[in-house]
Parts: C-alpha cells; structure tokens; sequence
C-alpha cells in the first residue's frame, strides 16, 4: 500500500469531530479523551505502509490471499455484471493488482479510474496499468476517496462500476461504511454497478491470529504509530512500556487493536503531558465483520440493491456486487 494512501479512513464521525486535519491536533484530541484513541489513518506512514504489506502476506492473515482467490475464481461471473464499455473506478486504489483481475476478464472496462489520496504511487501504479494493458484509458484521481470528488470529464458518459476492495470498509465504524456507500453512489450516478471485498464473521480464534500474528508482524505495525509520533510530534514514547493487544469484541462484531501501556508513566508528546495508567490502552483501530446478510442490510439501507456475492470455501470472505 503506498504512504498515507489510506489516509482517508476515519475511526468515527465523532473522533473526526474531535479533531482537525492536523496530526497534532488530532493526538492532542484522541490522547486527551477517555478511554484514548488515534484513528487507524495514521498508521500508514511509509515504514506502516511496508508492514501493512507484510501484514497482507503473513500465514495468519487470510483476508488478502482469499479476496484475490475469490477474485481470480469468478471474474468472469464479476464481469457479468459490468456493462459494456464501462469506467471501473476503484476507491483507495493502493496497488492495482486485484482491479487488473477485473479488468483482464472483462475487455468491455474501457476506463479505469483509480482514485487515491497518494499522487506519486498513484501516479506509479497508472502508468504501469497503461504499460501493461494499453487498450484501456487510464485516468487517475488524487483526492480523499471518503470526501466528494469529480470523476474525468471522459468517464462522465460511461456507465461507472466502483471497486473497494481489501475489507477497507470494515474499517470504518458501520454509520461512516453506510455514508461511504451513500456518497460513492452519488459519485458513480444511477445505475451504476459497486464491486465491494468484505471480511466475514467467522471462528474467533482465526480472527485474533489474524489480528495477532506469531511474528509479531501486526504488533510492529500496531506500535509504528509511537515511533511515527515520536518522530514527528516530537514524542517520547518507549515502545517497550506498550504492548500491543488485538482481540475479536463479539457484541460489536468487530477486532479491536489498542496499545496497552505496561506501567504508569507520563509521556509527552505535541508538546503536551499525558498520565497512563498501568494496563490503559489507547484505541487504535476497528475492524468490522460482517455476515452475508448484515452487509446487505447495510448497503440497502445506503440505497444499493445487493444483486450477487462470491465467497471461499472457508466462508472467510465476501466479494458483493451492489446496483444502484
Ligand atoms: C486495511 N484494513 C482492511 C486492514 C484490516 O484488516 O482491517 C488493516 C489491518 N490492521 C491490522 N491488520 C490489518
């Protein structure tokens, strides 16, 4: 995943509220409030960017391995529900590896629109796309994905299918997820197609290995945010006064990942104090499960008309097509 492409995600609406734009601002808000949280966004500094890559290759972590499985699987079906000459506009685009399946199987995408926070890897990933399949227009899109923004005039009279891949829905809390798929369909217009990768509910123990890697992959991962205050916010965080804990919360349907401070201590940062106690955790992500049918629920209630669903043999993960 490129730096800060995902800088778009939001913990909630609410800590949003919480606090500006700004790093600072936004640790001052979150370290400040109790219980205390940073939202997931800043995770992905470059050094979180590499482990989150990692993360995607890790034995435990299935999700990745099982949407490209379930990708290869069924293009052909996917393509079914992609209309003729179609701009395919992926939200958060990172790599373009899992929209090049799409693509390959459906010579009728005539434009691929990927939209990303990050200019430069964006820019990266654009033009190998051209390089390696050039009968499509390729047309890239620096903006927020969770924010509104314009889709190239050349895309304005093709029918849209939007693709969000990775789960990266669940890691938004449901009310944001229903207003991402609300907005997203403003943004593709009527009649359009979404193609949408989603966790499931499943076994607990496979999620927490998922969340909590033997390697310790997740927990450098977890811990990155420290360093990246440290070295930005002038922090003085040690890492080895913070252990990182991730566990499936079943009432909410959702893996939670804090950061557990092992002592009482006093740590500066944003030229601000602020006291743990021992065994205090600073919130740092949420990511929600979702069964078949809840995730329905959910993007019927943002105004879409679920229409398909492929999974895996585990029924780990879902792949949904959504109409407008
Ligand atoms: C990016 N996102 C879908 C990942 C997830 O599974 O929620 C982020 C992640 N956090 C820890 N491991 C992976």
């Amino acid at each position: 995943m490129a730096a800060l492409a995902r800088s778009a995600l939001r913990y909630s609406a609410r800590h949003e509220a919480a606090a500006s734009d700004s790093f600072a601002d936004h640790v001052i808000a979150g370290l400040g409030d109790s219980p205390k949280w940073l939202s997931a966004k800043y995770f992905y500094d470059a050094a979180g960017s590499g482990l989150f890559e990692q993360i995607t290759r890790l034995p435990e972590y299935y999700p990745t391995r099982t949407e490209l499985k379930i990708l290869q699987r069924n293009a052909r079906a996917m393509a079914a529900y992609i209309p003729l000459a179609a701009a395919l506009v992926e939200f958060g685009a990172g790599s373009s590896r899992k929209a090049r399946i799409l693509i390959e199987a459906a010579p009728q995408i005539a434009a691929y629109v990927p939209v990303d926070i990050s200019g430069e890897f964006l820019a990266q990933e654009a033009a190998a796309v051209r390089r390696d399949i050039p009968n499509i227009a390729v047309l890239p899109v620096v903006a927020d994905f969770t924010r509104d923004f314009d889709l190239p005039p050349q895309v304005r009279a093709r029918p849209r299918v939007g693709f969000f891949p990775g789960s990266t829905i669940g890691n938004f809390e449901p009310e944001d997820a229903a207003e991402f798929l609300r907005q997203a369909g403003r943004i593709l217009g009527g009649g359009a197609t979404m193609i949408v990768g989603v966790d499931r509910i499943k076994d607990e123990a496979v999620l927490n290995a998922a969340y909590d890697d033997a390697a310790g992959v997740t927990a450098q991962f977890n811990l990155n945010i420290l360093r990246r205050m440290n070295r930005e916010l002038g922090g003085d965080f040690d890492l080895a006064a913070f252990r990182h804990r991730a566990f499936y919360n079943v009432a909410d349907n959702r893996i939670e990942m804090h950061l557990a401070s092992l002592k009482a201590q006093t740590v500066t940062v944003a030229g601000r104090t602020f006291e743990f106690r021992e065994g205090e955790t600073i919130h740092t992500e949420n990511s929600y499960k979702y069964t078949v049918e809840s995730f329905r629920a959910l993007a019927k209630s943002a105004g879409w008309r679920p229409v398909a669903c492929w999974t895996d043999e585990n029924d780990y993960f879902a792949v949904h097509a959504l109409k407008l």
